[in-house]
């Protein structure tokens, strides 16, 4: 087949997130605390609430690795939710529930209702369990994986924040290198390549929270070193743009994608949209401009990947006031329900879409040259980069 795979499963308060990642190839060197290290990276960044606070989250690997290994066989992961011992009760797999509360006032910008009329549930929380980001510590776990096949011949992944809500760092990270914007937003508390603008923020944070608001922003994530060829232009569901928005838009809250300049470019005569093509022995073909972010008719074209994506506010609002909502059972107008949340996950997603990414590059590199051996597959990625170097 020739492509990579996964699935994850778990609620929200159940006892654990599992992931499935197959297809990758045997004789990878994967390291457990690669992936716990990138699991804590998700749990950062300042406004989030209290669940993280209760979790540690550890990625503990069931199959597919020996001896640090991958053997080819399917991988499993999973993840213990430590605040599954708080509910036992309401999240038993088994027996009547003890707590009769239902939730029965869904949030507007929520799957809440929408997952209750389509999955015939009285009980909304049967949907918010499962409809929850708490689901994208399996795709980091995933991507943690993805990021190790990739490292390993040299593609890169990195995000940072550029806006939460009104809050914008856009205009003044251009002269950044990307990988320094990445470094330096590790440094940060909210993900953002100018640590120094922090406390500005913190503080729209802050606010939000006391207004029992949530916020939304924008993030980037990128790829560097990626040869060119991945990806393709034959068929649609083969290009990698398309690949790449998809897996953006499939995390929770995301509302737009852009790659490269991406709707900017609209605004622009055509000779000062695309970007030129040069030639030098020791790089190969280039471009001196990446407008593109990386993306030639679905396929790599050997410089960066960026991507934009935009995350609308959380819906859980703590408002005393909060948005209008009607109540399933009465049909009464309602306020929303309020449930534990996050004033803000920004940057966190932005984790989250270096994880998904990863996801979409390995697959990409595994499509074009295999993925039994790896060993094997390595000397054959040489040997295609001479040859796209020479072409
Ligand atoms: C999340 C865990 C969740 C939320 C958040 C993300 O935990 P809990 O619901 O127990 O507080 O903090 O999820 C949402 C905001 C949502 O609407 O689903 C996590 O692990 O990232």
């Amino acid at each position: 087949m020739g492509r990579l795979r996964f699935l994850n499963a778990g609620e929200s308060h159940g006892p654990a997130l599992t992931a499935i990642l197959e297809g990758m190839p045997s004789n990878l060197k994967i390291s457990v605390e690669y992936i716990n290290k990138e699991l804590a990276r998700r749990q950062k960044g300042y406004g989030r609430g209290g669940r993280m606070k209760i979790e540690k989250d550890r990625a503990k690997i069931l199959s597919g690795v020996r001896f640090g290994y991958t053997l080819g066989s399917p991988i499993t992961v999973l993840i213990e939710n430590k605040d599954w011992e708080n509910w036992t009760d309401i999240m038993a797999i088994e027996g009547e529930p003890v707590d009769k509360r239902e939730i029965v006032h869904p949030r507007p910008g929520h799957a809440d209702l929408v997952g209750g009329i389509k999955y015939g549930f009285r009980d909304l929380r049967n949907v918010l369990e499962r409809a929850s980001a708490r689901e994208t510590t399996t795709r980091v776990a995933v991507g943690a994986i993805c990021k190790q096949l990739l490292e390993d011949i040299g593609i890169k992944i990195g995000s940072y924040v550029v806006s939460i809500g009104e809050l914008s760092v856009r205009d003044i990270i251009d002269s950044i290198p990307l990988e320094e914007r990445a470094k330096r937003a590790e440094q940060s508390e909210v993900r953002i390549p100018v640590p120094e603008e922090d406390e500005k923020f913190k503080k729209l944070i802050d606010l939000a929270k006391q207004e029992g608001e949530s916020l939304g922003g924008v993030f980037e994530v990128f790829a560097v070193g990626v040869p060119i060829g991945l990806g393709s232009y034959v068929q649609w569901d083969r290009r990698l743009d398309g690949r790449i928005a998809q897996a953006m838009m499939s995390i929770q809250a995301m509302k737009g994608v852009e790659i490269g300049e991406g709707f900017n470019l609209t605004k622009k005569f055509g000779s000062q949209a695309h970007d030129e093509i040069f030639y030098d022995k020791e790089k190969g073909f280039y471009h001196k401009t990446n407008r593109a972010g990386g993306l030639e008719g679905g396929i790599t074209n050997g410089e960066p990947i960026i991507v934009r994506v935009g995350m609308k506010p959380i819906p859980t609002l703590m408002r005393k006031k909060s948005l209008h909502s009607v109540d399933i059972r009465t049909k009464e107008p309602f306020l929303a329900a309020k449930e534990r949340s996050d004033v803000t996950a920004v940057p966190a997603a932005a984790v989250v879409g270096e994880a998904m990414l990863a996801y979409v590059l390995a697959d990409a590199v595994i499509e074009k040259f295999g993925n039994d051996n790896w060993i094997e597959i390595k000397e054959r990625i040489q040997k295609y980069k001479e040859y796209t170097k020479s072409f």
